[in-house]
């Protein structure tokens, strides 16, 4: 008799539709409605990469990816689904309702972003630990898997895949730029948080393993709040980098995300773009994980080390 066990995935979420677009927004700052120009220039993104954002079925394939690779690898337990998103429904609340009305008692969990920071993944694992106490159901977190194997495999080879394209004898002036979704300066220095580290740990892990020789680290996706972003940003970081050693190809990683989404195929693939076309260099960006069987595998190979000590 297997072992049931509840296994929570929890994303960013995305809007389904172009009228969940507004409340979506609203939810992300935390129940200040957008202003009808911040609402457009939303909208107006989502429309350049197609009218929505792929997200939503790309989290549900990973999540019932990890938990068939789990369900294949586990004799003793059998893990059962749920999803909770941060900013639309399933909310990481109802997920784990749901848990406790199926009678789970405990559980393991895991958000689709794979380096911790408190304002992250420390904020998904506060939210569902918070219900969880009231229904009495043990989680055991995943707080990050950037450093699992299977995960640097993953970019190494994708990257190594673009430099094949690249003329070899370009292969000096080529710069991978290895990029994570930016935060408030304030909140990461003021909290000595590990993600500026993870980030850099990351693209020093890839280097290692590649035949790539200039690797930068960058960040993007930053907000408007007035206050300062973690930079450099990625766009600047183009322009200054082309400025200073005239580099012919950018890669650019955004390791710091696991699928193809808004934030990559707008912020990437359209602005950075951009100032590639601008500057005259070529433009590469290689496929996000999504459900990649490396990519899996790496969110299962840390779960594993967590279930070891729980
Ligand atoms: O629909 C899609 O494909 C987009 C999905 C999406 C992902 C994502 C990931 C992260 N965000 C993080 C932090 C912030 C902070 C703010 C913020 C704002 C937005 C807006 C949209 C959006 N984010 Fe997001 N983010 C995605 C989408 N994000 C849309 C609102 C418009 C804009 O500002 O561009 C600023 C909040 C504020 O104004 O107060 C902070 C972090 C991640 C990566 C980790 C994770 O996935 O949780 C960190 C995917």
């Amino acid at each position: 008799m297997k072992k049931q066990i509840g296994l929570l995935v929890m994303a960013y979420g995305t809007p389904y539709q172009k009228s969940d677009i507004e409340p979506y927004y609203t939810d992300i700052r935390r129940g200040k409605k957008p202003t009808e120009e911040e609402l457009n220039d939303l909208i107006s993104r989502y429309e350049a990469i197609g009218g929505l954002s792929p997200l939503a079925g790309t989290t549900e394939g990973q999540a019932e990816a990890v938990q068939k690779m789990l369900n294949d690898n586990y004799d003793d337990y059998e893990f059962k689904l749920y999803i909770g998103l941060k900013h639309i429904h399933p909310f990481i609340e109802d997920a784990v309702t749901q848990m406790y009305q199926d009678g789970i008692k405990e559980a393991v969990t895991v958000v689709l972003a794979p380096h911790y920071s408190r304002f992250s993944v420390g904020s998904y694992n506060r939210r569902a630990s918070e219900k969880a106490k009231t229904y009495q159901i043990n989680l055991y977190h995943v707080n990050q898997y950037y450093q699992q194997q299977k995960f640097i495999d993953y970019w190494t080879e994708r990257i190594n895949e673009t430099l094949v394209q690249i003329p070899n004898d370009a292969h000096r002036d080529t710069v991978l730029v290895v990029s994570a979704h930016s935060l408030p300066e304030k909140m990461i220095k003021d909290n000595n948080d590990p993600y500026p580290k993870a980030l850099a740990d990351t693209a020093s892990l890839i280097q290692a393993q590649s035949p790539i020789q200039n690797v930068v680290v960058g960040w993007q996706s930053e907000g408007n709040t007035g206050t300062p972003w973690l930079g450099p940003d990625v766009q600047d970081l183009t322009r200054d980098l082309y400025k200073q050693y005239n580099y012919k190809h950018f890669i650019y990683a955004p390791v710091g995300f696991v699928a193809e989404h808004l934030e990559v195929l707008y912020d990437n693939d359209y602005e950075c773009k951009v100032i590639c076309e601008e500057l005259g260099v070529n433009y590469h960006r290689p496929p996000m994980p999504d459900v990649h069987p490396l990519f899996i595998g790496a969110i299962v190979d840390e779960i594993s080390n967590i279930l070891k000590e729980a």
